[in-house]
């Protein structure tokens, strides 16, 4: 492991705020006007709400807290303060117009820019490896994801295209593969931009699971469907059951069913659900109750994150399940190269030591975990960022989707939402315990 110099890091701070805009730019500009004002659903922003909040996190982590400048616009934090206005509220409040909004971010992002050259990656916690830079371009991904929903929930034509992924040979790898027991070394406590919630690095033991070499695709999600698992509560928890009841689910968001066969709606085309495909916009309830179908259950989030770092020969935890190496685009699908998951067995030489595949990039995995801070979590740089999520609200999510960008995505990023969420791009895999024989 070679650990990146300042000058590599500050490099990393400028290629990746550069490429969180350019992303931001054409998810805000493949769309005018009402589009970027309107809410297309209450779970999410106006695009122009996240547009305007993304430069003021900038302000205020780069310019305020960093620089010690005085606030451009202070009277505008209140309307851009996630905890301060729920999603729904937002399209009613003041915000700045598109175009003030566009203005605001360029502005603020030409003095962060100044700010980034100046700064020395030392001294407090926040300028440390340039840890504030790291975040701030994390956050801009993490909205150009939610943006990136707001599209998918969008009705319309077509605006935003990318190619797909390239046809691969046929998995022909085993269907689940065996992670010996014993502890390994879940978190960081050396990955100089990970986020709070993924701190401290500590010793965790597991025991002995085979956990799915691939996630779970729309084929064998289908059988679910077809064996009327929608209808059956042996499958679900009391709580799933009872929001499969009132909401009648009968299938993955954005699925329909016409005649014999099941389409969905993906970024304003309609298509025959790919058999081969991880199952996407499904939520904690369906993938659980998918898994108890199955003879099977979710991983644990350590199982999870174990499958995905250890390195049997090594005995040690790696940054990646390929090792140490940054994401290439050989590796895994992600920021939003493709705008959908590749079939199920993609990437190998993404693959983990014990063969598993596609554990980064493609889908968001639901792990069977609630969202918790890990021992000797300190809140950094704000409460607001994991701690006040802690709890058994939250599901954790772990390995990235399509729609993220390697600079958010790592084998200890940590991602959650409620267990009824679905306009997300979450899929899962299956995990069983290995029984002492
Ligand atoms: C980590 C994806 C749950 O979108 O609520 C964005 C990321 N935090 N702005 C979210 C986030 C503050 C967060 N998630
Ligand atoms: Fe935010």
């Amino acid at each position: 492991t070679t650990t990146p110099t300042a000058e590599d890091l500050r490099e990393r701070a400028l290629t990746t705020l550069v490429t969180a805009r350019e992303r931001t730019t054409l998810l805000t500009g493949s769309v005018d006007g009402p589009d970027l004002t309107a809410q297309v659903s209450p779970l999410m922003s106006p695009l122009v709400w996240d547009l305007a909040h993304i430069g003021n996190q900038e302000e205020q982590w780069l310019l305020r807290a960093v620089a010690g400048q005085e606030a451009i616009r202070p009277e505008i934090d209140s309307l851009y303060d996630a905890f301060e206005h729920p999603r729904s509220e937002r399209p009613s409040l003041p915000l700045l117009s598109p175009e003030e909004a566009r203005r605001y971010a360029a502005d603020v992002r030409g003095r962060a820019l100044d700010v980034l050259e100046r700064t020395a990656f030392e001294g407090t916690r926040l300028t440390e490896a340039g840890f504030a830079f790291g975040m701030i371009a994390q956050h801009e991904q993490q909205h150009d994801e939610t943006m990136l929903i707001t599209h998918q929930l969008r009705r319309g034509p077509q605006v935003l295209t990318a190619p797909d992924p390239g046809p691969v040979p046929l998995f022909t790898g085993p269907a689940e593969v065996l992670v010996p027991g014993g502890p390994f070394t879940m978190g960081t406590s050396t990955e100089p931009w990970a986020l709070d919630n993924e701190r401290p690095a500590h010793r965790r033991e597991v025991a002995p699971y085979f956990i799915d070499t691939v996630p779970v695709t729309n084929g064998a999600y289908q059988a679910f469907i077809d064996d009327g698992g929608y209808d059956d509560p042996r499958w679900w928890t009391p709580r799933g059951w009872d929001h499969v009841r009132r909401h009648s689910l009968t299938a993955p968001l954005f699925w329909r069913r016409d005649g014999g066969q099941w389409l969905r709606r993906r970024f304003g085309v309609t298509e025959a659900v790919p058999a081969e495909e991880p199952v996407l916009h499904v939520c904690w309830y369906e993938a659980d109750a998918y898994a108890r179908w199955a003879g099977r259950r979710l991983p644990t989030e350590a199982e999870w994150e174990k499958a995905a770092r250890w390195d049997p020969a090594g005995e040690r935890a790696m940054r990646y399940p390929w090792g140490d190496a940054d994401p290439g685009p050989e590796h895994a699908n992600l920021g939003q190269r493709h705008l959908r998951p590749a079939p199920a067995g993609s990437y190998p030489a993404g693959e983990s030591p014990l063969g598993v595949r596609q554990l980064i990039g493609d889908v968001w995995e639901w792990t069977s975990s609630d969202f918790a801070p890990y021992p000797g979590f300190r809140a950094f740089p704000y409460r607001e960022y994991s701690e006040v999520f802690f709890g058994p609200d939250y599901k954790v999510l772990r390995g990235g989707s399509f729609a993220v960008d390697a600079v958010a995505c790592r084998g200890t990023f940590r991602n959650w939402d409620y267990p009824i969420r679905r306009q997300i791009f979450s899929g899962f895999r299956t995990a069983r315990s290995a029984e002492a024989a």
